[in-house]
C-alpha cells in the first residue's frame, strides 16, 4: 500500500532470464502485486518465475502461449489489475532499467489525486546527453515532438519510456484489447488517454543504461514504424475528439494547413521546373507559391496553438 492505494507493478519481460530475479527482489515494500508477463519467452523466464513464485507471495505471474509484443503483455497485466480492485498500476520493465528509489516519485501524482497518469521523463534529466546513447536520444527526441502532435499532451516529453503510473478509473475506461501491442504502446496510450480527457504528468528521473540489459529494439526501424502509427493515432484523435464527441474549428485549419502545403509543393516544383527549363521564374507562380505557404504555416499553427488551449487544463 502507499498512501492508502493498493498498488500493482506491471513487468513485461522476454526473455528476461538473467535480468528478472533481479527486478522482482528489488520491488519496494509498497508494492501490494508484482504482476509478472512472461510472453513465451525463449530462454528459461519460463522456469526463473516458477522457481521465484516459491519464495515471492506478492508475484503473481501470466503466461502468454504465444508472443504478443511489449504492448500486448502490458495490456495483460493492466487486465488482471483492473479486475484484481488495484488502485494505481506502475510499468516497470523486466530488465532492470527502473529504478525502484524513483517509484514514490512516480506515484506521488496519482496518488494525491492531482492526475490521472504519470510518466518518468529521463531527456529533462541532468544526465541525459552523457547517459543516454546518442542514437536513442535522436530517435526519442524526433517520437517525442510528433507524440505531442499526435496526442494533444504538448507538455510531455520522452514520450518512449516505459516507467508509467496509472490510476483506477482509467484502468476501467480504456479498452486493453485495442491499444497497440508492440513498442509503440506508450504513445498510443497517451493518445487514448487525451481523447477521454485524462490528466498526465511527467516526472523527471535519471536514465539507467548497462545493468545487463539487451535490448530488443531497433531504433530506426521503431522510429519509422511509430511515426506511422502516430500519423493513425492523430488522424483518429481529431475525429474522436473534436468531430464525433465535440466540435473545434481546429480540425478545418488542420486540414487547410495540410491541403495549402500540397499546394505549395506543386508550386514550387513547377518553379523550380520552369527556373531550370526557361531561366525565368514566372511572376504569378512565385506570388501563388508565397501566399499558399504562408497559408498553410498560419493555419498548421493556429491548429496547433488551439490544440494547446483546449488541453491546456490536461496537466
Ligand atoms: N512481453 C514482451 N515484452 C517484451 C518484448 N520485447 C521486449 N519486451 C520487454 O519490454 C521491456 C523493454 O524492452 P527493451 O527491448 O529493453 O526496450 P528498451 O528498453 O526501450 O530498449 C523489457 O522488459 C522487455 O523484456 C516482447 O516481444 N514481448
Ligand atoms: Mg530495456
Amino acid at each position: 500500500m502507499y498512501k492508502e492505494k493498493r498498488i500493482s507493478v506491471v513487468v513485461p519481460a522476454y526473455n528476461e532470464e538473467t535480468q528478472i530475479t533481479k527486478v522482482v527482489d528489488s520491488m519496494p515494500a509498497i508494492v501490494d502485486d508484482i504482476v509478472v508477463i512472461d510472453d513465451c519467452s525463449s530462454d528459461k523466464t519460463r522456469e526463473v518465475l516458477v522457481a521465484l513464485k516459491e519464495s515471492h507471495d506478492r508475484l503473481r505471474v501470466i503466461f502468454h502461449e504465444v508472443n504478443q509484443g511489449v504492448g500486448g503483455a502490458i495490456a495483460s497485466g493492466y487486465k488482471w489489475s483492473r479486475d484484481n480492485d488495484v488502485d494505481i498500476a506502475v510499468v516497470m520493465a523486466g530488465d532492470g532499467q527502473m529504478d525502484p528509489k524513483d517509484l514514490p516519485a512516480i506515484l506521488d501524482p496519482v496518488a494525491d489525486g492531482e492526475v490521472d497518469y504519470s510518466k518518468a521523463n529521463r531527456l529533462l534529466s541532468e544526465g541525459a546527453i552523457r547517459e543516454i546513447p546518442k542514437i536513442r536520444l535522436i530517435g526519442n527526441t524526433i517520437l517525442s515532438f510528433l507524440t505531442k502532435i499526435a496526442s494533444g499532451y504538448w507538455h510531455i516529453s520522452d514520450s518512449q519510456t516505459g516507467y508509467t503510473a496509472i490510476n483506477k478509473e482509467a484502468l476501467h475506461v480504456i479498452d486493453w484489447d485495442k491499444m497497440y501491442k508492440r513498442y509503440g504502446q506508450p504513445n498510443d496510450l497517451l493518445v487514448r488517454l487525451n481523447v477521454y480527457k485524462f490528466k498526465v504528468r511527467d516526472v523527471i528521473t535519471r536514465p539507467v543504461y548497462n545493468v545487463g540489459e539487451t535490448s530488443k529494439l531497433k531504433v530506426r526501424k521503431a522510429v519509422f514504424t511509430i511515426s506511422r502509427l502516430l500519423l493513425r493515432l492523430f488522424l483518429w484523435r481529431m475525429k474522436e475528439k473534436y468531430i464525433f464527441r465535440d466540435f473545434h474549428i481546429l480540425v478545418c485549419f488542420y486540414f487547410l494547413g495540410f491541403f495549402m502545403t500540397l499546394i505549395s509543393t506543386w508550386l514550387f516544383g513547377r518553379l523550380v521546373y520552369l527556373w531550370w527549363l526557361e531561366g525565368y521564374a514566372p511572376p504569378m507562380t512565385s506570388l501563388a507559391l508565397m501566399f499558399s505557404t504562408t497559408t498553410a504555416l498560419n493555419s498548421t499553427f493556429f491548429a496547433m496553438w488551439f490544440d494547446m488551449e483546449a488541453n491546456k487544463n490536461l496537466r
